[in-house]
Formats: C-alpha cells, structure tokens, sequence
C-alpha cells in the first residue's frame, strides 16, 4: 500500500498558506507599520473594522496577544476579570491576565463552555474595602475546550447590557468567530455588535499563516496599538502576512461550513464506535472532542495509536481527545480518518473485554 500522507486534526493553527495567499504575500505593497505606513495592513485593519462593525481595528502576532492586549485596555492593576473555567484566557495564556494585567481571573463553569447572565451575576462584584471589581468579563465564541460551542445572540446580548449598565466591560476571545457566524447564517457584525472588543484569528480556520485582529472603539485601539508596541508586536513590513490575512478575511468564511459538515461526519461516525463517549448533536462547528469511555484506556495511549496509522489528534484535559477540521482536510481525508479511529476503537474494546 502507498504510504498515504498524514491527515491533520490536531487544530485548525496548522493549515499553511493557499497558493493565492503565498502569490499574494509576494506581491505585497509593504511600508513601516510601526510608522502606519504599510498600506496592506491599514487596508486588513480597515476591512476587519468594517466586518466587525468596530470603529477599528488593529493587526496583532497571535490570539494570545491580542486577548491580553484587550484584557489589558479595559481594566486596571488589582481589578477582577470573569471568564469561563476552560477559556483559554484563563486555562493557555501562561496566566497573563495576573503577569500582564495584573488582574485576578476569575473562573465561572459552564458544562457547555457558554456563559450566561445567570451564571455572572453572583459572582460580579462591585468593589468594597474588602473586594476588588469585576471590570471585565471574557466570552470565548466559539468555545474551544468545551468543543466549538457557540454563544446563543441573545445571550450575549443580555450579558452586555446587564453588563454595561453595571459599568463592566465585555471582550470576547472570537479566536473562531468567524465559524459562529457561518454556524448562525449571520453576519460576524451581528454577534460582536454589543461587546466593546473582539479577537479574531486569520490563522486559524480562517487559514492565514500569522495573525489575529483586535477590534473596538476607535479610541481603544489607539491605546491597543501602543501595548502592542510595550510587547514587541510593531511588525514592519507587516504588510507580507496582512496581505494573506486579506485573503482569509474575505474568502475563507465561505468554505467554514464544509469544515462544519465535517466535523459533523466524524462525530457521527464515533458516536457509533465501541468504547467512544461523543454527543454528535452538539457538535456545531469545526470541533469535535471526545472521551474513551472504555475502562482502563488512555486518551493519550489512544492518541498514539491514531498517530501510528497516520492521523493527528490531541489530547485535551480531562482524558479527552479533540479532533479540529480546517481547509487542509477534505471530506475523503475525514473518511479515512473515520476508518483509522474505528479501527482504534474496536481494538481497543477488544482488548478490554479480554484484559
Ligand atoms: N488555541 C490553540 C491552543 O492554544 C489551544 C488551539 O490549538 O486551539 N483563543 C482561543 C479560543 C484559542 O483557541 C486560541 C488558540 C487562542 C485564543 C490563541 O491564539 P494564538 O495561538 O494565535 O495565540
């Protein structure tokens, strides 16, 4: 048998640069950002303004940075912020909201990785002698540990108001945004129009090689783009990767369902498998995470076996396995991947059986 290539599913952060992009950062009319003179990225932070129906916006090295960047414009040294226990503000950002910010997280649950205005409210706090106050509270859209899952708009709608009429404000980590909005049929407009900023990412599903956005008032991103410059973000001719990030603003949010529909064919596809805990109905998006619910099997063990036939998957906390579609995997690419984890699956259950 022909040695076939390795299918990808660790994340959507691997898929590499189109041929339009790579044609497209060649010919990059470039100049000094730092001097906001490189047209390309003033064209990207335009259009990413006007697609999140911001007033501007700015073009940061990665998501990380660009949530801290957010996390640090809305808030004050010794403030509370309030974001979702697996957020990956809170969980993979190597605890910046304390070093950078100098905030303390604080981690609301959520089975689904979506909060609500019910959940916020108790823990909200206002400020005392004795406690410090929540200014912020973080939304990740979709939620990436709790499996893609997206915010309701009413929900986040309530949450802003409620929010702002107590004078807190709302980020959202939109890393994947642009999959919410093509799960919704909206526009990205729509789901971002009451929160004071967003982070996307072009390097996700979205595809672009480097590079997220952050999105606010005009005045924000002005103090955005200074912090930005305190973290060793001024990028030069920064105009080479905004010229592939144009490419996956405008025409990658088309392809997203097809790495939906994907998503969905795997997480059907183990939802019949021995030894497997997936619900296929809740995955909406490009993410799919699962358990072995098979005693004595590890998640990691099982990764390995994957790994050996040629599939890439990861291991998330909790003894999970989470597989990501993107623009690099096709649908026959999935079916062999199908193959390979029910291959794993039934071997597995196997050998449990007979242990
Ligand atoms: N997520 C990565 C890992 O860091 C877990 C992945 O493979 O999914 N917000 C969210 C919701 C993210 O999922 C990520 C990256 C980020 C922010 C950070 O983006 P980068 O990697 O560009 O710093």
């Amino acid at each position: 048998m022909p040695d076939l290539p390795t299918i990808d599913l660790r994340s959507d952060t691997v898929t590499k640069p189109s041929p339009a992009m790579r044609a497209a950062m060649a010919e990059a009319e470039v100049g000094d950002d730092v001097y906001g003179e490189d047209p390309t990225v003033n064209r990207l932070e335009r259009d990413a303004a006007r697609i999140t129906g911001k007033e501007a916006a700015l073009f940061v090295p990665s998501g990380t940075m660009g949530n801290n960047i957010a996390i640090k414009m809305h808030t004050r040294h010794g403030d509370e912020i309030l974001c979702e226990s697996r957020s990956h503000v809170f969980d993979w950002e190597l605890s910046m909201v304390g070093w950078f910010s100098g905030c303390l997280a604080r981690p609301v649950a959520a089975e689904d990785g979506i909060l609500t205005w019910r959940k916020i409210q108790p823990v909200l706090r206002t400020g005392s002698p004795h406690n410090a106050a929540t200014t912020l509270i973080c939304l990740e859209n979709t939620h990436n540990m709790a499996g893609g899952t997206l915010y309701p708009l009413e929900t986040i709608d309530e949450i802003c108001a409620k929010a702002h009429a107590r004078g807190v404000k709302v980020h959202m980590d939109g890393a994947r945004v642009f999959n919410a909005a093509a799960a919704l049929k909206i526009p990205v407009a729509r789901i971002v129009r009451e929160v004071d900023s967003v982070m996307f990412c072009l390097s996700k599903g979205l595809g672009a090689p480097v590079g997220s956005m952050v999105a606010g008032t005009a005045e924000a991103i002005a103090q955005a783009r200074l912090y930005r410059k305190r973290l060793g973000g001024g990028m030069r001719q920064a105009g080479i990767l905004a010229a592939a990030g144009l490419i996956a603003l405008h025409e990658s949010p088309a392809h997203l369902e097809q790495d939906h529909a994907n998503a969905r064919f795997l997480a059907r596809a183990l939802s019949d498998l021995p030894g497997i805990r997936i619900d296929p109905a809740a995955v909406r998006t490009n993410i799919v995470i699962f358990e072995i619910s098979a005693p004595g099997v590890e998640a990691a063990e099982f990764v390995r076996q994957l790994q050996s036939h040629g599939v890439l998957a990861g291991t998330v906390p909790g003894e999970r396995i989470r597989l990501v579609t993107h623009s690099n995997v096709s649908r026959a690419d999935c079916e062999r991947a199908a193959e390979v984890l029910a291959a794993a699956a039934t071997r597995q259950s196997t050998q449990t059986v007979t242990a």
